[in-house]
């Protein structure tokens, strides 16, 4: 009998370029990419215009672009399995977003937490684009008629709205949009700041303190798990209120594999002192490679840039596919 081969299914995710990774892009998002790219068939982008939301200086922002595309491929995306491009080099995210913005309720979008908490952050430039995010976001996942979106539990919501703009989408024009399935991972899903941590680790945080860069030496990681706010207990579990052990006892968890039973066990009768440099030492010791590699990277800016021309020219093929079908189902001529 015939083999019958099945299509791999598609994925697709994306980082903004708004600073180094932290620990909890990586342990969140990016970290679950690459061992991906041999079941699937994964695109993978720097969202350089979703980053445009908050205002950047534009020297910085090219190098950053620079040093986060070098860096996806640090922590080993690989351009011959993947594509991997920048999302400003395919124009059809900008737009689809412009037309999947008017399938997108105002009440929709005024629900989204991200909103409400850049809004509050970024107080004096809440302009129209921090609000439309959502639809650019289900543009990027719905050119590519992603199967499966992998992103950390704070993008949630933006997913589950994706997922109502296609539905609303192909009812009226009939089946244009695959409907995505969310891929949050269940361990480290939300890897929070090491300062306050009942908010999440975020790469704009002013305080040094509060995210691990994924580029910080060995030494800075050690130092700052050593001045993790925890609780007044000295009791390492994974229990209701005790946030900065939680999250530490999340990240220890995933850089070694062990479980927070295993984790109690081993740190049973010993102070918080010895288990926040244990954890330092460990994420210190996982981050090692990724720094070693991104630094050859970064001294072959030719090879990086035919990375990214290739990864745009076979996004660009894939998406004007899906464009030029929503094109035609809105009655544009073409
Ligand atoms: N703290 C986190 N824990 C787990 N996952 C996280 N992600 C972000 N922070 C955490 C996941 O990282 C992916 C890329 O995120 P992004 O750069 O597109 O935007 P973001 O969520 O706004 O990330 P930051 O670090 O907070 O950036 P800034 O400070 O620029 O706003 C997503 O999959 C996200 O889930």
């Amino acid at each position: 009998m015939e083999e019958v081969k099945q299509k791999k299914k598609v994925i697709l995710s994306g980082i903004q370029p708004t600073g180094i990774f932290t620990l909890g892009n990586y342990i969140g998002a990016v970290k679950n990419w690459a061992p991906m790219q041999d079941e699937y068939n994964c695109a993978y982008m720097l969202a350089d215009l979703h980053a445009i939301t908050v205002r950047q200086d534009p020297k910085a922002f090219r190098e950053q672009t620079m040093t986060c595309y070098a860096l996806l491929l640090a922590c080993g995306l690989d351009p011959e399995k993947s594509i991997i491009f920048i999302q400003s080099h395919v124009p059809a995210h900008a737009e689809l977003g412009w037309i999947l913005e008017c399938y997108t309720q105002f009440g929709e979008l005024s629900r989204m937490t991200q909103f409400k908490d850049k809004s509050a952050k970024h107080a004096d430039n809440v302009n129209a684009g921090l609000f439309t995010y959502p639809s650019l976001m289900a543009a990027d996942i719905l050119l590519y008629q992603a199967d499966l979106v992998p992103v950390g539990a704070d993008q949630r919501q933006h997913l589950e709205l994706t997922r109502d703009i296609a539905t609303r989408f192909n009812g009226i024009y009939g089946n244009v949009f695959k409907i995505p399935e969310g891929f949050i991972p269940k361990a480290g899903a939300k890897i929070m700041s090491l300062a306050e941590p009942t908010k999440k680790m975020s790469k704009s945080d002013e305080n040094p303190n509060a995210c691990i860069s994924i580029l910080d030496k060995p030494e800075v990681i050690i130092k700052k798990f050593k001045r993790a706010v925890t609780d007044s207990e000295a009791e390492v579990c994974y229990r209701d209120g005790k946030d900065g052990i939680n999250n530490l006892m999340t990240i220890y968890s995933t850089v070694t594999g062990k479980t927070f039973d295993e984790i109690t066990a081993e740190f049973a009768g010993h102070g918080y002192g010895d288990f926040k440099l244990a954890v330092g030492e460990a994420v210190a010791e996982h981050l090692r490679p990724i720094r070693e590699v991104f630094d050859r990277l970064m001294a072959d800016k030719a090879y990086l840039e035919s990375c990214y021309r290739k990864g745009a020219e076979m996004a660009s093929r894939i998406s004007a596919r899906t464009m030029d079908k929503v094109k035609k189902k809105i009655g544009f001529v073409l």
